[in-house]
């Protein structure tokens, strides 16, 4: 039987529950982040309880955001909230015990959703859990400020790619344009989200270069880096995330890949335009994601096989 709920239950749910507990995903990004920060303001303009957390905690590049009045530790007895899951699509998005939890409620917007929970409320077309949660404080009755608007307009941008990519809805335009409309720094979001880099991103963007890899006549871009690798370039794994903008670029590239270790584990992050599925891709390999961004991880493997693997996966769908 079907968890999923429509958007109607979703508002009930908020409006009747209370001492919210929202859980972002790990690897945390402006969606993610963003998302619950605008939830918890809201439901907290309401005259109730909500707190966001993270168990890694939300990374320095984020730190424009006020993030910390609205996220704290993760407790360890959870009894007495009411536990929300924004912009998680699976457990393996969690660490212990938060991926064992039921959640009360899951809002997302991934393509597929494997998380433990009582009502899923997905909607899959959407670029960002952003524009999920703009509705539901809309449906909320919750006042559009300034201080709401950052946040949302954060994670919209986020996931939107600046509001590039192929998922970006019309709608989603006009929810930017509104959440604009509050006044706030937008450009300064964008700036802080893609132009600005530390040092140690930046070696880590000079050697995505150095080791970038054309295949298939040019219709796969690949990158591949070892913890070896990043280390010698003077960074490190929390840097890669700038990795995945280099082979996607790349004029005549359908499809591309970043391979890159994750702490014990070893990630794949495939990209693709057009009528490439990613997202089914990836979940032959236990992974999941969205249609044109999407990716799987390994245990007990080393880049090397990871690249081999990947190889002959994208065989399959290019030739
Ligand atoms: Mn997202």
């Amino acid at each position: 039987m079907s968890n999923r709920i429509p958007e109607s239950e979703a508002l009930r749910f908020l409006k009747e529950r209370d001492n919210f507990l929202i859980y972002t995903h790990n690897s945390p990004d402006g969606d993610t982040v963003g998302s619950a920060m605008a939830l918890v303001m809201g439901l907290r303009s309401m005259g109730k309880r909500a707190t966001a957390c993270n168990r890694e905690g939300v990374p320095e590049r984020l730190a424009f955001l006020p993030y910390s009045a609205y996220f704290t530790p993760c407790p360890e007895d959870v009894s007495d909230y009411t536990l929300v899951s924004v912009d998680v699509a699976s457990p393996k998005m969690l660490s212990l015990p938060e991926a064992e939890y039921t959640f009360a409620l899951s809002i997302d917007h991934h393509k597929v959703n494997t998380i433990g929970c009582e009502r899923l409320y997905l909607r899959d077309e959407y670029i960002a859990a952003g524009e999920i949660i703009f509705e539901l404080l809309k449906g909320l009755g919750v006042a559009l400020t300034a201080e709401l608007a950052l946040p949302l307009y954060t994670a919209i941008c986020s996931d939107s790619g600046g509001f590039r990519y192929q998922a970006t809805r019309p709608e989603t335009m006009g929810y930017a344009a509104e959440l604009m409309a509050t006044g706030i720094d937008f450009a300064g979001v964008c700036r802080l989200l893609f132009e600005s880099k530390s040092p140690s991103q930046i070696a880590a963007e000079k050697l995505g270069y150095q080791k970038l890899e054309l295949h298939f006549g040019g219709r796969f871009a690949l990158v591949a880096v070892t913890e070896e690798e990043l280390r010698a370039a003077g960074s490190s794994e929390e840097d890669t995330e700038v990795l995945n903008q280099i082979p996607r670029q790349i004029a005549g590239v359908q499809m591309s890949a970043v391979i890159k270790p994750k702490g014990n584990l070893v990630k794949c992050s495939f990209r693709s335009s057009e009528d490439i599925d990613v997202a089914a891709l990836s979940q032959t390999q236990n992974g999941g994601g969205h249609y044109h961004a999407a990716g799987f991880s390994k245990e007990n493997a080393t880049v090397a096989e990871v690249r081999d693997l990947v190889l002959s996966m994208v065989e399959g769908v290019l030739l």
